[in-house]
């Protein structure tokens, strides 16, 4: 057993195999079923390129040969940063394929993330592209090769430089593979974490796939399914709600946008007549905006579900009339729970509210601070068990202590208070995180990296509402060095190499902070002061 993991209690295990969630399902094993039941059929392409089951399964088995070759084993982790490829699925379920456990990077990830990923679970192997969106990531190989000792493989799909390449791993040796099972760890993924460094999520074959069946259920994905992912497909949302995997399990077809902006996904949506995507609400915006002068026929679109942050009711009403499809509200997180509006609940509901639990297996609660549960209709802090969502983080026993209660509910961070019908409304969070149009900030993370900046007393990171992200970061700061400007704190965090996303939209220099009774920087001041300088603005 991987060091670091807590299992799953043997009651618990007993309980959701016996209530029929768990089954015993592998990724291999879907696999191999659908490129017997579905061989000829397209499982994923890219507009130009496109493979079919038997021809992905097939190409499964050589790179996992390729990977066993290189000494890739059984439990093994391996950071892969791939964006919307074909090459993403091969290496995933080749990873799949032999136990080794792929941790989900974003393609946005920078040293800083890479490096944390790399070191935390002592990885043995790094996947990435050659170039994508302008960013060469052999270059940012190379920045962190030397540092990460247990760092064997750099794996590049495309030009390789001095690297590995994927394309010469694929090998036609007939290899015998590890068996797999059902409570057998399958991959990590990350949390958009609240509390310093991202957090590594553990999922089991078992607990993700049982996930897959209800959201593919729900979301009515079917063989006949063309499903576009435009989003990063190593997010959660993407990847399994239902996501690509979803789609994979009903032996859909996957459709690959490289980008999510419209002149690229409309076209793409006409061609293969994509009838179910997922975006964020800034996207939503953008791809409503795009809709009134677009001359691409997207009238194939049947579904398109908006989450990840909260979708604005004048924004919700906008997407069923714009684009004679239904809308369905996703308000999931990587750490387990996703609610979904259904698709066939009343206007009014699809709306208003962020959907409800998937499973009848799931628990929630919602409780106020003492972790008292709350009467039906008040706004508390959500928490939440059941047979997909983590009892704990990969190897921060501490961190973990906190962030689940004693009976294993995992703190959510989210405010929320639920209708009579039992569907959720997110009013809020309680958690110290940006959510930056879907992006998740951990404030503390980023403060952090500005303190080991010399000139810098003390900073507090808070959100500032953005009518387009929903919200953005703005970063107060309290300065010894008189010189020290907005821009140099930003150079230094780029050149430090995070991810773009998590440097501060806007700095404040202040002289002192707000402070709580309790003695704390009151975050709740901050986010006010910053509000009512930007409305008097009226940016
Ligand atoms: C999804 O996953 P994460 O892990 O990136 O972020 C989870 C957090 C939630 O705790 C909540 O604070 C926020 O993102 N969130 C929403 C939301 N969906 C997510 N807040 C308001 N309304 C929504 N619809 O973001 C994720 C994972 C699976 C499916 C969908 C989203």
């Amino acid at each position: 057993m991987l060091e670091g993991y807590k299992p799953w209690p043997e009651n618990l295990r007993k309980y959701y195999q016996e209530t029929g969630c768990w089954t015993g399902e592998t990724f291999g094993g879907i696999l191999e079923q659908q490129a017997r039941d579905r061989k000829d059929s397209i499982a994923i392409t890219d507009g130009e390129k496109s493979i079919t089951y038997q021809q992905l399964d097939e190409r499964v088995n050589k790179l996992a040969a390729g990977f066993m070759k290189l000494g890739i084993e059984k439990e093994d982790r391996v950071v892969l940063q791939l964006p919307n490829t074909i090459e993403f699925f091969e290496v995933c379920f080749a990873l799949f394929r032999i136990g080794a456990l792929p941790v989900f990077a974003l393609p946005l990830h920078r040293k800083m993330e890479i490096s944390y990923f790399c070191e935390f679970t002592a990885a043995k192997a790094y996947i990435i592209p050659d170039v994508f969106d302008k960013f060469d990531y052999r270059d940012l190989a190379n920045e962190i090769n030397n540092s990460i000792p247990t760092l064997e493989h750099t794996i590049v799909a495309g030009e390789t430089d001095n690297f590995i390449s994927l394309e010469e791993l694929y090998m036609d040796d007939s290899a015998s593979f590890p068996t797999i099972t059902g409570s057998d760890l399958a991959f990590f993924q990350l949390s958009g974490g609240s509390t310093g460094l991202p957090k590594l999520i553990p999922r089991t074959h078992d607990e993700y796939i049982y996930s897959l069946r209800k959201s593919v259920e729900i979301c009515r994905i079917s063989q006949d399914t063309n499903f576009l992912a435009v989003l990063p497909v190593a997010h959660n949302f993407t990847m399994s709600s239902p996501g690509v995997f979803g789609v994979i399990y009903a032996g859909g077809k996957i459709i690959l946008s490289k980008y999510p902006s419209p002149d690229v996904a409309f076209p793409l949506i006409e061609k293969e007549k994509v009838d179910f995507t997922s975006l964020v609400p800034p996207l939503a915006i953008v791809w409503l905006q795009a809709q009134k002068r677009t001359k691409a026929d997207l009238r194939s679109l049947e579904v398109i579900q908006v989450g990840g942050a909260k979708c604005s009711v004048e924004v919700a009403k906008q997407i069923g009339p714009a684009f004679h499809c239904k809308l369905q509200q996703v308000f999931g997180m990587a750490e387990g729970l996703v609610n979904y509006t259904r698709l066939d609940d009343d206007d009014e509901v699809v709306i208003h509210t962020q959907g409800k639990p998937m499973s009848a297996y799931d628990e929630i609660r919602i409780v106020d601070e003492e972790d008292n549960e709350l009467p039906v209709g008040e706004t508390g802090q959500l928490q939440a068990r059941g047979p997909y969502t983590i009892i704990g983080y990969f190897n921060v026993e501490d961190h973990n202590a906190k962030a689940f209660t004693s009976d294993g509910f995992y703190r959510t961070g989210d405010l929320v208070k639920l209708t009579e019908e039992g569907y959720l409304i997110v009013e809020g969070r309680d958690k110290d995180q940006i959510n930056r149009g879907g992006e998740k900030i951990a404030a503390e993370e980023v403060e952090n990296y500005i303190l080991s900046l010399s000139g810098i007393h003390d900073v507090a990171m808070v959100s500032m509402p953005d009518k387009f992200l929903g919200e953005r970061s703005c970063a107060f700061v309290i300065k010894n060095d008189e010189e020290l400007t907005s821009n140099d704190i930003k150079d230094f965090l780029q050149h430090k190499g995070i991810a773009n996303f998590k440097i501060p939209d806007r700095i404040e220099f202040v002289d002192r902070f707000p402070y709580t009774a309790l003695g704390k920087v009151s975050k709740k001041n901050l986010r006010a002061m910053i509000k009512e300088k930007i409305t008097q603005k009226s940016y």
